[in-house]
């Protein structure tokens, strides 16, 4: 039988690729290429025709790519929004047009729930309890009486910034021992880490115990500050950070990093799959959370060889 009697049959039908507008964070770290990378690679496998779109960590540039992929008529919008709050007009926008917005990564904090169909990501929170309940542990352990943490918060305002404070807060509440004497955003790069890690030295110097990084690529940048510093990273400091990229498990091997919790980039497959149910009518969960774990320094060479980000 011809095409063209399975097509008039019903059978074949040339689906038209499914064209997807994504409008990413930026390049800011590890995390954020593996990010990328996995979105590509599964559009390309998937055979979804993508739109790509890197806001350079700017909100105005997401919602001006949002516009643009509204005016291209595409079949579904994903993004990563780099901030928590100032979405619902540009989303309204999306509604109107009818093209289903999937939220991946970070969250919108929006009472208007129909804004958006689903979103698929970490859970900050618990990421933040993660490291703060390793932290707990390894205070039971050590003589000192008190332990002074400096933290090195995410960008200002984004959802894991905000969540992973919140978390590790809650985590160690209550632990008389454990102390935050500073927090400074290092927003998500190393260099910025490095160079507010090298304000914190200035101001408290020795008497800084502990580093909570908000993401393994600031703790790297402040290995380097703390190491310039004449002290040990890991050692005359304990760092603990999160994402779980491989300069992290690298750090861990060189004995320069304590822990790392994970928060896997690997979302890809996952979106072009909710991507073809949402726009084929099926319907999906509003909330997907992605499964992860915690690596202390102890398993990363073991694990390091397994590692895929
Ligand atoms: C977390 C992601 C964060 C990473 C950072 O899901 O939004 O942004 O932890 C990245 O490395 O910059």
């Amino acid at each position: 039988a011809t095409f063209a009697t399975l097509a008039a049959s019903g059978v074949a039908s040339a689906a038209k690729p499914l064209v997807m507008g994504f409008s990413q964070v930026g390049a800011e770290s590890e995390w954020r290429t593996a990010n990328t990378r996995s979105i590509k690679d599964a559009a390309r496998q998937a055979g979804v025709k993508l739109k790509f779109a890197d806001a350079q960590q700017k909100q105005e540039n997401q919602v001006k790519a949002i516009r643009s992929f509204i005016a291209q008529r595409v079949d579904v919008i994903a993004f990563s929004p780099v901030v928590e709050s100032g979405w619902e007009t540009v989303l309204r926008e999306a509604r109107n047009a009818k093209i289903p917005v999937i939220l991946t990564d970070r969250a919108v904090n929006t009472a208007d729930k129909t804004l958006y169909t689903t979103f698929i990501g970490s859970d900050f929170v618990e990421e933040g309890r993660r490291a703060g309940r390793w932290l707990v542990a390894h205070a039971a352990k050590t003589p000192e009486r008190k332990l002074n943490i400096v933290e090195l918060q995410g960008t200002v305002g984004s959802a894991p910034a905000l969540d992973r404070q919140k978390g590790f807060a809650e985590a160690i509440a209550g632990n008389a021992k454990l102390k935050i004497v500073r927090s400074q955003t290092g927003d998500f790069t190393r260099a910025k880490g490095k160079e507010v890690m090298e304000a914190f030295l200035k101001a408290h110097g020795k008497a800084i115990n502990v580093l909570y990084a908000h993401n393994d690529d600031m703790a790297i940048g402040a290995i380097q500050a703390i190491e310039e510093a004449g002290l040990k990273p890991g050692k005359d400091i304990v760092i603990i950070s999160i994402d779980g990229v491989k300069g992290a498990f690298e750090a861990m091997i060189a004995g320069k990093l304590n822990v790392t919790v994970e928060c896997s980039p690997l979302l890809g497959p996952q979106l072009m799959q909710v991507a073809r149910d949402v726009v084929a009518g099926k319907p999906v969960p509003k909330r997907i959370v992605t499964e992860e774990g915690v690596f202390p320094a102890e398993v990363a060479a073991k694990e390091y060889p397994n590692r895929k980000y």
